[in-house]
């Protein structure tokens, strides 16, 4: 007997903006003037404070960070489109993303000296979840934030970001089950930037592509070039049309490349080729963008110099706020794990403290 087909699938793809510069025309979504000059001054702007913080990493100023250089054009474009009500789900590669949502550059450098002050945000209102560093498990907590939206009858999104590594952990799995079947709101976007601290993604799954992990849960699924900003831009627009208007949650995947070691402690040349550098610099998101800017005639050199400067100017007054001695207590991290005070944390926190007074309570 002839088999029926029981489904069928596609995954679609989108690339607009082209590394040479080149603009698609029939795809192009026309943002306005100052629509793409905000993105490219805030892609700079995640530029300059990843490579600085490099440099003060490299000179004991800074504890060990994961830099995000070359994957500007995913966690910005999203932000940019994101209203007040929605939720940012970070994991650790959405430096860009985060500072369009508000936070501070302050911020970024406090947490990455390991000071917990760096998760506390001068307006509770942001709605950016904290750094997970835990992988996988924030797109449970996002399913969670996009469900009780639905379930108090807002229009609020929530953006999830996860690494190509992370789609193979179980809260990965779980978390768009879920949101599948409570048609949440959220729209998760991968970050597939080709390795996972050493393991390269060709070994991370058999799966031809990550967006077709979305296919499984029932949601819309795209892959788009992660470096063409326009690209996640239309991608993430139309995604969040469709969850604010009840249709659920949808997958992206963003296709881009880690350009720096994994963290700071890490040395990619152990494990990957010049060669292989070299071909993704020729595609990261900055330069094509910038050419795309002066296609338009909307940007030169000398306003290149003059945003560099500026950008510069803001990095430096960051790093000094950073570095000025504050009175900060060594117990702090213990006041945020819970809303509310906890014996079982208290108890912690005493031990804690007792230790770094030497003897009293060391097992
Ligand atoms: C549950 C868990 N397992 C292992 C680790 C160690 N670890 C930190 S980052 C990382 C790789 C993550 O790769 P990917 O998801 O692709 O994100 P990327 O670092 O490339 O942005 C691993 C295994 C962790 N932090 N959490
Ligand atoms: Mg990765």
């Amino acid at each position: 007997m002839p088999r029926k087909q029981a489904a069928k699938f596609t995954v679609p793809y989108l690339q607009i903006l082209a590394p040479d510069g080149k603009v698609d025309a029939k795809l192009d979504p026309k943002l306005p003037d100052d629509t793409l000059l905000k993105l490219y001054r805030w892609m700079r702007l995640a530029r300059a404070l990843d490579e600085r913080m490099l440099k003060l990493q490299r000179q004991g100023r800074l504890g060990t960070f994961p830099p995000c250089t070359g994957q500007e054009a995913v966690s910005i474009p999203a932000a940019m489109l994101m209203r007040d009500g929605d939720w940012f789900v970070g994991a650790f590669r959405e430096l860009g993303g985060r500072l369009v949502r508000g936070e501070p550059l302050t911020a970024t450098l406090d947490y990455y000296n390991g000071w917990e002050e760096g998760n506390i945000l001068p307006d509770k209102n942001l709605r950016i979840l904290p750094t997970s560093v835990v992988i996988g498990c924030q797109i449970e907590h996002a399913a969670g934030l996009a469900y009780a939206s639905r379930f108090k009858g807002t229009d609020e999104v929530t953006v999830a970001f996860i690494g190509d590594g992370g789609t193979s952990e179980g809260g990965f799995h779980e978390g768009l089950n879920m949101a599948g079947v409570w048609k949440a709101p959220l729209v998760t976007i991968i970050q597939n930037n080709q390795w996972a601290i050493s393991i390269p993604r060709g070994a991370q799954t058999a799966s031809e592509t990550l967006a077709q992990k979305g296919i499984a849960y029932g949601m819309p699924v795209i892959q788009v070039d992660g470096n063409d900003p326009l690209a996640v831009w239309v991608a993430v627009a139309e995604a969040m049309d469709r969850a604010r208007k009840g249709d659920g949650p949808t997958l992206i995947e963003a296709v881009t490349y880690r350009l720096m070691m994994h963290t700071t402690a890490d040395d990619p040349t152990k494990y990957r080729t010049e060669d292989e550098e070299k071909e993704a610099w020729a595609r990261e998101p900055l330069v094509r963008t910038r050419a795309y800017l002066e296609s338009r005639d909307l940007w030169d050199e000398a306003r290149e110099k003059a945003l560099l400067d500026e950008l510069k100017d803001q990095v430096d007054q960051a790093v000094a706020e950073f570095e000025t001695p504050k009175d900060r207590a060594p117990d702090e991290p213990f006041r945020h794990v819970y809303g509310t005070p906890h014996p079982v944390i208290e108890e912690q926190r005493r031990e804690f403290l007792a230790n770094l007074k030497g003897g009293e309570g060391r097992g």
